[in-house]
């Protein structure tokens, strides 16, 4: 065959079709182990495809949404060691059109996990046009790749069998860990609250906006939403929030002002790695 110069081609875009219901290069459940040496060089070198802050499309078939996965963070270098190491190639066989943004709360003030989920929200979209958020703790690892992280007719609940919990529900209401909202869900409920500092209460109050709103939460097969979590200590500056039982009788009153509509906060720096987005952010102080 005679080699013609490229310029005479006539480009062959060839349509992409769309991704398929059901990825088929899932692999089902999966081995969790947080024992060997985990490097950003090495995970770097297994995701050869992920680009420039950790955007990744899938380069075969056009995904319905775009995900933005949002972690909240502070002080877990190691824990976000093994996520990426994990959820790279999970997302790819899963076929999601995706980008990861790591929120990272600077100074040593108490922690703010739903403050720094809704700065996530905010930040991704001045990125891209996202479509659905996933907001992940950075040391839940799920068990099992048919746990598609895609936002589903009704706000989504996926760590819903944690090891520590003995793989299941720790109550009925709970919505902790990972949750996937889309953006039309997320805006009904104005946001997730960001007056909860330290550890606790602030994923209940996000289930009591869903349901306030007429909304229910969709959840995985208990065999499929299965996650192993990094064991950790509890981290310095998130003690538990003795006011959380409190608050969250009243999200009915508190949900319309505290909220997306009320976020304030500073962004001091947006680095994009090979792997993620690291946004840090300055967000103040419990009152
Ligand atoms: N997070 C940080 N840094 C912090 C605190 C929290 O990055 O200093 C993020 C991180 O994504 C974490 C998430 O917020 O996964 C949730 O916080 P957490 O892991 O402290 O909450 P969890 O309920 O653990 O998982 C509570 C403490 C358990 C102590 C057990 C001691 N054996």
């Amino acid at each position: 065959p005679s080699a013609r110069p490229e310029a005479n081609h006539t480009p062959t875009a060839k349509p992409v079709p769309p991704c398929p219901e059901v990825p088929p290069g899932l692999v089902g459940r999966l081995h969790i182990e947080f024992s060997s040496l985990m490097t950003l060089e090495r995970v770097q070198r297994e995701n050869p495809s992920v680009t420039e802050g950790g955007r990744y499309t899938p380069p075969d078939c056009r995904a319905k949404q775009k995900v933005a996965i949002i972690i909240p963070f502070r002080h877990r270098d190691n824990h976000l060691k093994y996520w990426l190491h994990y959820l790279h190639p999970i997302l790819r066989r899963q076929k999601i059109d995706y980008g990861i943004y790591i929120i990272n709360q600077l100074g040593e003030e108490t922690f703010n996990r739903a403050k720094l989920l809704n700065i996530g929200y905010t930040e991704a979209l001045k990125e891209a046009d996202y479509d659905c958020f996933i907001f992940s703790d950075v040391d839940l690892i799920p068990m099992d790749d048919r746990n598609l992280y895609h936002c589903y007719d009704q706000p989504r609940h996926f760590a819903i069998a944690m090891d520590k919990f003995g793989f299941r529900l720790p109550y009925a209401g709970y919505f902790g860990g990972v949750s996937g909202l889309s953006k039309k869900q997320f805006l009904k409920i104005n946001g997730f609250p960001n007056e909860y500092w330290g550890w606790g209460g602030e994923d209940d109050d996000i289930y009591n906006r869903i349901t306030l709103n007429g909304m229910k939460v969709s959840r995985p097969d208990v065999l499929i939403g299965r996650y192993r979590m990094i064991k950790h200590e509890r981290d310095k500056h998130n003690e538990p929030n003795p006011q959380r039982f409190n608050k969250i009788q009243n999200t009915k009153n508190t949900m319309k002002k505290d909220g997306i509509s009320s976020l304030t906060y500073r962004v001091v720096q947006v680095k994009k790695h090979p792997l993620y987005t690291n946004i840090s952010v300055e967000i103040g102080k419990p009152p």
